[in-house]
């Protein structure tokens, strides 16, 4: 349970649940960011939750580390892969979005100096329709990364001890 469900039990916490705005409502867990070689653009990938009684409207984002930040949806049409720009991205009331590989993701360019490399954590700016915004600290993975790594691989425990004398 997170703490906001806790908080929400509570009289205080009841109150601030009650009011509107998404401020309150919405969290993000799970940023990362995959990097490529060189020049390329890097992708960022987020699980966001809405926990209120309305839709969240993603609209842009921003980064201290990065030019460029921008809404895109990777698709996947007849074969061949491509990437188009959105506008802005909803989080529907009492539900989440997932940003992952070969769906919706941030397209991160023109990175300042010193580059962003493996291992850093990039806070990025996501910018809510109304105003709000939420910093969200974003761990920076290999090219192969399939996800923020906070997942321990599986199988690799019993491989290891088979191999074990
Ligand atoms: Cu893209």
């Amino acid at each position: 349970m997170s703490r906001r469900h806790l908080l929400c039990l509570t009289g205080l916490g009841l109150l601030a649940c009650s009011l509107p705005g998404f401020a309150t409502s919405v969290t993000a867990d799970h940023g990362w960011i995959r990097l490529l070689p060189g020049n390329l653009p890097a992708a960022g990938y987020v699980q966001l939750h809405n926990e209120g009684d309305q839709a969240a409207m993603l609209t842009s984002a921003s980064s201290p580390r990065y030019g460029r930040v921008m809404l895109h949806l990777s698709s996947n049409r007849n074969g061949s892969a491509s990437m188009q720009m959105v506008d802005q991205l909803a989080i529907h009331a009492r539900s989440q979005l997932r940003l992952a590989p070969g769906s919706f993701h941030l397209m991160l360019s023109q990175a300042t100096a010193p580059a962003p490399k493996v291992g850093d954590k990039v806070m990025i700016s996501l910018h809510f329709d109304g105003g709000q915004s939420l910093q969200v600290p974003f761990v920076v993975r290999p090219a192969y990364a399939e996800d923020d790594g906070s997942t321990a691989p599986t199988g690799s425990a019993s491989s290891s001890t088979a191999a074990s004398p």
